[in-house]
């Protein structure tokens, strides 16, 4: 049977090329993890994009480590965290989800995992991003950069043509975080969580805040209650901005989905963006924000 809101695709930040190809693989049938992870896999392999994938910042000691999710409409979900050299991780953990009896593998299980299933190992520390962390060496200094750039993690999730909803979670990280730290992206609940029955949703900034109140997990249950998307979006943000004095040194977004096709997106700080692809159009959404004056 099909649906007639879909197909839906919505990603963080103004990620014009990945929400078109989800959206496009969606209008030619795809199921919607599959568009998900092809959405997402334009920004891996996007170098110029230094907060995903190949091209994405290191760590304090140089080395690109990623971090994925995705879930699909059964309630199924992989995750792989602290990968390095492979650039497309959320199919990785897509591999992670149907082929493994676990749900997350971590560092150099994760990568031996995607050499078996036949993804290449690739450098993704570019010129560019070697240059920008020889630099950064110079101060050290450790201080997330709010909207950086004007993009960052991509999160997406996609309503398929049967009206299944599934989500994919995808980034580098914080840049110079430490050796190890892994953020909300590759977890479940905080980065990404779908509920078909209901809806999905996805986040991106301070991974250390989203985590804390497992964002993407309280919109979906919001939405369960009966909020809107644009509504659950904006109580999840005001959960973090209640209790913490210093929301002027972080940014956290979020995007949700419901079965309804209904999207929304919330931000503490102004200068969020999602795109929504709906009704055959791709366009940029800005987020309203806390701090909109
Ligand atoms: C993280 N949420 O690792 C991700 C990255 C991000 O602003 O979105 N940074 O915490």
């Amino acid at each position: 049977m099909t649906n007639k809101t879909a197909p839906v695709a919505i990603c963080t930040w103004g990620f014009t090329k990945a929400n078109q190809a989800a959206g496009e693989a969606l209008e030619s049938g795809m199921a919607a993890l599959d568009a998900a992870i092809k959405g997402v896999a334009v920004e891996e392999e996007n170098i110029k994009n230094t907060t995903v994938g190949k091209g994405g910042a290191p760590d304090r000691e140089g080395n690109v480590t990623l971090d994925a999710c995705v879930m699909n409409s059964n309630g199924d979900c992989g995750a792989v965290v602290c990968v390095e050299n492979i650039t497309n991780v959320a199919a990785l953990a897509k591999v992670v989800m149907e082929e493994t009896p676990h749900v997350m593998l971590a560092g150099k299980g994760a990568e031996e995992l995607a050499y078996k299933n036949g993804f290449q190992a690739e450098q993704l520390l570019t010129d560019s991003s070697e240059a920008a962390y020889r630099e950064w060496l110079k101060t050290s200094e450790y201080k997330p950069i709010i909207n950086i750039e004007n993009h960052d993690t991509i999160g997406m999730l996609c309503m398929d043509q049967h009206g299944d909803i599934a989500g994919a979670c995808t980034t580098s990280g914080l840049s110079y975080k430490m050796k190890g730290r892994v953020g909300d992206s590759p977890i479940i609940g905080s980065g990404l969580f779908v509920d078909n029955e209901i809806g999905g949703a996805a986040a991106t900034g301070m991974g250390e805040e989203i985590m804390k109140t497992v964002g993407s997990f309280l919109i979906v249950e919001l939405m369960r209650q009966g909020k809107t998307p644009q509504e659950a979006c904006e109580e999840a943000v005001q959960r973090i901005v209640t209790k913490n004095k210093n929301i002027e040194n972080f940014q956290v977004a979020y995007i949700a989905l419901n079965k309804k096709g209904e999207t929304g997106s919330y931000c503490i700080h102004p200068g969020f963006a999602m795109m929504q692809y709906k009704d055959g159009t791709n366009s940029r959404i800005t987020s309203a924000a806390t701090l909109d004056s």
